[in-house]
């Protein structure tokens, strides 16, 4: 028997697949589909304090290999997600989910961790720190001292299980600099990458960009992102603490894909543009595809080939 178990700390998951935060995650009847699919959890779309409506439309827009978007963080706010995850952990107390944030500013974040904190939330908690779209806000993890600030003001009163979400790297300095403050920090995990900002795209009928918020630009997600998804992942699981779990999104449309950020250390695996475009059917295709490399490789566990990456001497 072929199995697609996983953990994070002490959190145990059936499949290593779930959603990527901002995919088929914004309703509470979004969210029920993907508790009742082969996934092994879910998280929410990132929830701030208050409810936002986003950028205007058109703001996303299937590509040829991939997706592009800028969203600009629409979402129901905070409470409506944490009422949705304290009903949801009643009811499945053996399910944890994830439960993603993000603020409009530093001081956001307090906010975000402290009603988390002061709830009886049991699950884990993603903090966005790499939204690409909201005009005027810089995506935070690309600058050491905001993050540093933030985290600091997080980590002081959130004692939780806790994880970050990161937007791609790419020079190897980068990699060594994150690495070295993230390691400082209780984490329980990392998710590595957000969607590649800013892209920009282009309709050659018309010579117009493809979406309409800032200009046309945008986060770039789906195969365009995989070799970086790929380098993040390794890159990260060489410098991080071993007891900061991976989860590895960007680039995934086969099981070779979710099989190649595994073999770069990923824990656990999100679908982003898969799943927007395929629907909740991609989880068992790809959960298929998985087991078959799997079962040809003479391997029953994620174990059995995690990290374990060769390179050329
Ligand atoms: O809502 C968005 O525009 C968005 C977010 Br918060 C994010 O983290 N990543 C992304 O590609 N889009």
């Amino acid at each position: 028997m072929t199995s697609l178990a996983t953990q994070i700390g002490d959190f145990h998951f059936k499949n290593v697949l779930m959603n990527a935060s901002g995919v088929h995650c914004m309703t509470a009847a979004e969210l029920d589909e993907l508790a009742a699919s082969p996934a092994g959890t879910l998280v929410t779309k990132s929830g701030t304090p208050n409810a936002r409506p986003g950028n205007p439309e058109p703001r996303y827009q299937a590509l040829t290999m991939g997706s592009i978007n800028s969203m600009g963080l629409p979402n129901k706010g905070l409470d409506y997600y944490l009422d949705y995850a304290l009903a949801f952990q009643v009811k499945h107390p053996q399910q944890p989910i994830f439960m993603s944030v993000a603020g409009m500013g530093p001081d956001d974040y307090v906010t975000l961790a402290q009603k988390i904190q002061d709830s009886d939330f049991t699950g884990l908690t993603e903090f966005n720190l790499s939204c690409p779209n909201v005009p005027g806000k810089p995506q935070i993890a690309y600058d050491l001292e905001t993050t540093e600030q933030i985290l600091d003001n997080i980590f002081r009163l959130f004692k939780k299980p806790a994880g970050v979400k990161l937007p791609p790297f790419f020079d190897l300095a980068q990699f060594d600099q994150m690495a070295a403050l993230l390691n400082r920090y209780p984490l329980q995990f990392i998710n590595s990458i957000n969607s590649l900002g800013n892209g920009l795209m282009i309709d050659p009928a018309t010579d117009t960009t493809v979406i309409r918020p800032k200009g046309g630009f945008g986060g770039i997600g789906g195969a365009y992102a995989k070799p970086i998804a790929l380098a993040n992942v390794r890159a990260f699981r060489q410098r991080l603490r071993a007891e900061i779990a991976i989860i590895g999104t960007g680039g995934v449309n086969t099981g070779r894909d979710v099989y190649d950020l595994i073999l770069c250390g990923a824990d656990m695996v999100q679908l982003g543009t898969v799943l927007q475009e395929e629907g909740i059917p991609a989880f068992a295709r790809l959960s298929q595809e998985l087991e078959a490399i799997m079962a040809t490789k003479g391997y029953t566990q994620l174990a059995d080939f995690k990290g374990q990456l060769h390179t050329i001497a």
